[in-house]
């Protein structure tokens, strides 16, 4: 019998978890990830056939009914989900009413899908919608990319300029620019639901003086365009450490051959 728990999908979520709180960006139990995972994928996992639980979900997720997702528990932290995947972690099922999460593997202890659960399945619906290959949604609270939002102007445009001109890389990964929602509470249908509305036109999304929501094919590229992202706000923060003054930098016209070098569309709204 193959058991979920030496599948590569928990792996994956053991790595990147750890790499994000290696990171410094999963203070106690800042973050979650899901994963979403179809009945084929499942399919030679004898342990995750029974429904162990059930959890309402306190909003309508029928477009994603039938579908599984691998993600992280409340109040759980991320630098131990390498080391009790089975506690930490659990893999749920949405019911074909789209009303409730059962739970099929994992969350041994008691523990319930992560707070961020409304906005992880919104994402994952809206995501759905623009490209089907992604099946990663990844939260985390990256230090230098949350500052921004207390120094820069709440401006999709200005943000997504600002963090492409820092480094080459960044307009190859994020051509669409970053989303930005005002602040909300977290935990709640309305920030799902204005962060679902941003993942229709981008794969990153700001919470302001909160963190990152981050969409992509895999875990690894989820991780990695996180990685980039606060990168580039990094190298900010660091122009900032080294007295401010910008001598010379990426202009428009490198910025757009960038994207040609690279078959990238850069977005039109924010490129000159
Ligand atoms: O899971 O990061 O936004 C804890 C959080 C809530
Ligand atoms: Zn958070």
């Amino acid at each position: 019998m193959t058991k979920f728990i030496d599948s590569d999908y928990v792996q994956q979520l053991r790595d990147i978890t750890f790499r994000s709180y290696d990171a410094g960006w999963d203070e106690r139990n800042g973050g979650n990830v899901s994963i979403r995972l179809t009945e084929e994928d499942l399919k030679d996992f004898e342990d995750v056939k029974k429904t162990k639980r059930e959890f309402d979900l306190g909003f309508d997720a029928k477009e994603v009914a039938g579908q599984y997702f691998l993600v992280t528990g409340s109040g759980r932290y991320f630098r131990n989900v390498t080391s009790r995947p089975t506690k930490d972690a659990g893999l749920i099922r949405i019911s074909d009413d789209g009303q409730k999460a059962e739970l099929r593997w994992g969350f041994e202890d008691g523990a319930r899908p992560t707070s961020e659960l409304p906005t992880h399945l919104m994402a994952h619906i809206a995501r759905l919608k623009v490209n089907p290959n992604h099946r990663v949604v990844m939260h985390c609270h990256p230090t230098n990319f949350i500052a921004l939002s207390f120094t820069q102007d709440l401006d999709e445009r200005h943000i997504s300029r600002l963090l492409w001109k820092m480094q080459a890389e960044s307009l190859v990964v994020f051509p669409e620019g970053i989303g930005i929602i005002p602040y909300m509470t977290p935990g709640t249908n309305e920030i799902g639901e204005a962060t679902a509305k941003k993942m229709s036109e981008y794969k990153v999304v700001m919470w302001p003086h909160h963190g990152i929501f981050a969409v992509g094919d895999n875990p690894d590229e989820t991780f990695g365009l996180i990685e980039t992202v606060e990168k580039a706000a990094t190298i900010y923060s660091q122009i900032g450490a080294q007295g401010g003054q910008i001598k010379q930098a990426i202009t428009d016209e490198q910025l757009h051959e960038l994207a040609d070098a690279f078959g990238v569309v850069g977005n039109p709204k924010f490129l000159d």
